[in-house]
């Protein structure tokens, strides 16, 4: 087929990871949505892609005809998925195709594709086979039931793993009982909280913010969502036949790392901070790069100035000190305190923005310790300690909330 006859792709939705409400215009005149929007996020899946297409269009056409959509979100792979999806946009009018270039991983991608459906229901499938489609019409199914999740799950009567070796089963039921200690409330729910071959009803997730760290999609959904009833369908794990796996180490780490994130955030504290619309796990990561960051303020300005070392002058002396310690906190915080920000935010020329605004907001903050120091020991508190620590304190506020605001801030391209 000719360039000229290709179907448009999806625009990449930008911004935050916010699941939307039905958008209206995906109603049409007698008040009637699709039913299913399927997600299938690819990532070098060429030799898979049409066999993928072909299979579900047929089954769902029988099942819910013209009741669904299929979403292939690919990572623009490099053996050019998205385009050979693309060319198959015309032979199966319930495709659409999205090629994200900005951003990479398999969670966000599948968090995309649902921020551009126009399904009731959201679901997601892999794009290699293994997750056996016939399971589908029992997944949409338990939601014309009632349930507000169905799971395809490896681990309820019928269900299993084909060919895994002993060590990946291994791994794989020891990060599901890590799991099970972190965060109970999430996955005790399901028997299969690995799962990556599922659908949700859209209601369930609208207007939350998902934010998953690594490739397991569904601990967010159950773990964020008002997700009342589950159903689980028992489904074998295939054997990949076309192309190749991109599970590594990382998705280890990156799960526990999601473990704690989640467990934190839908904690009582992150409820907590939820509802006073203040960020307390972030704020109690910027205090403790900001005690590091003291801390070597302190030992700088005794190996500099200190009498018995080098006995450099004293303002000399804390300007160095300070501005070292200013680095470091910068380091910590882009690494970590606002990682999730940074992520999005690469490139050297935006990190030393980003350094620069840090700078200044760090050197108003001293100001404004001095200031308020000040202030309060002559009219409020003639107490130089704890005027001090009122001082600190106020500081370490503004200069939290405006590197907030300014320095690590989340810009919307439209
Ligand atoms: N868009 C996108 N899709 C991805 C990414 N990583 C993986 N995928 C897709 O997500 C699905 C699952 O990934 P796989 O690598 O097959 O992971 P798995 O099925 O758990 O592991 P295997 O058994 O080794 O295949 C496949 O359809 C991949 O093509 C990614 O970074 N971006
Ligand atoms: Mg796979």
């Amino acid at each position: 087929m000719s360039n000229s006859q290709l179907l448009s792709l999806l625009p990449v939705p930008t911004g935050s990871l916010q699941i939307p409400e039905l958008p209206i215009t995906s109603v049409n005149a007698s008040g009637q949505s699709i039913l299913l929007s399927l997600v299938i996020p690819t990532y070098k899946e060429r030799d898979n892609i049409e066999n993928v297409v072909s299979i579900l269009s047929q089954l769902l056409d029988e099942a819910i005809p013209e009741n669904y959509e299929l979403i292939v979100v690919d990572d623009d792979s490099p053996d050019r998925t998205w385009e050979v999806a693309q060319s198959l946009m015309s032979e199966y009018p319930q495709l659409r195709v999205m090629r994200r270039q900005d951003e990479r991983g398999l969670s966000s991608a599948v968090i995309r594709g649902w921020q551009a459906a126009k399904g009731r229901v959201l679901g997601v499938i892999d794009g290699d086979l293994q997750h056996p489609p016939e399971v589908l019409t029992q997944l949409v199914a338990s939601i014309e039931q009632g349930a507000d999740l169905a799971v395809a799950s490896r681990h309820v009567e019928g269900g299993g793993v084909s060919s895994w070796s002993a060590v990946r089963r291994f791994l794989s039921r020891g990060a599901q009982l890590l799991g099970l200690m972190i965060l109970p409330g999430v996955l005790g729910r399901v028997t299969d909280p690995m799962s990556g071959y599922f659908m949700v009803r859209r209601q369930a997730i609208a207007g939350e913010t998902l934010n998953p760290v690594g490739y397991k999609i569904l601990l967010e959904v159950i773990g964020r969502g008002s997700v009342d009833e589950i159903a689980e369908v028992g489904y074998v794990f295939r054997e990949r036949k076309e192309g190749e796996s991109k599970v590594t180490w990382k998705q280890y780490v990156d799960y526990i790392h999601h473990l704690f994130r989640l467990r934190v955030s839908t904690g009582r504290l992150g409820r907590f901070s939820q509802k006073a619309g203040f960020p307390i796990g972030r704020f109690l990561r910027f205090g403790l790069v900001g005690l590091s960051g003291v801390f070597i303020d302190m030992t700088l300005l005794y190996l500099l100035s200190d009498p018995t070392t080098l006995a450099w002058p004293l303002t000399r002396s804390k300007i160095i000190a300070s501005e070292i310690a200013i680095f470091n906190n910068f380091l910590w915080n882009d690494a970590w305190t606002f990682a999730d920000v940074t992520t999005k935010q690469q490139g050297w020329r935006q990190r030393l923005k980003r350094f620069l605004k840090f700078n200044i907001v760090c050197l108003a903050g001293l100001v404004l310790n001095v200031l308020v120091l000040n202030l309060v020991f002559n009219f409020l508190i003639p107490n130089r300690y704890v005027a001090n620590l009122i001082a600190i304190a106020v500081a370490t506020i503004w200069n939290f909330w405006v590197n907030l605001k300014l320095s690590w801030r989340v810009t919307d391209v439209k």
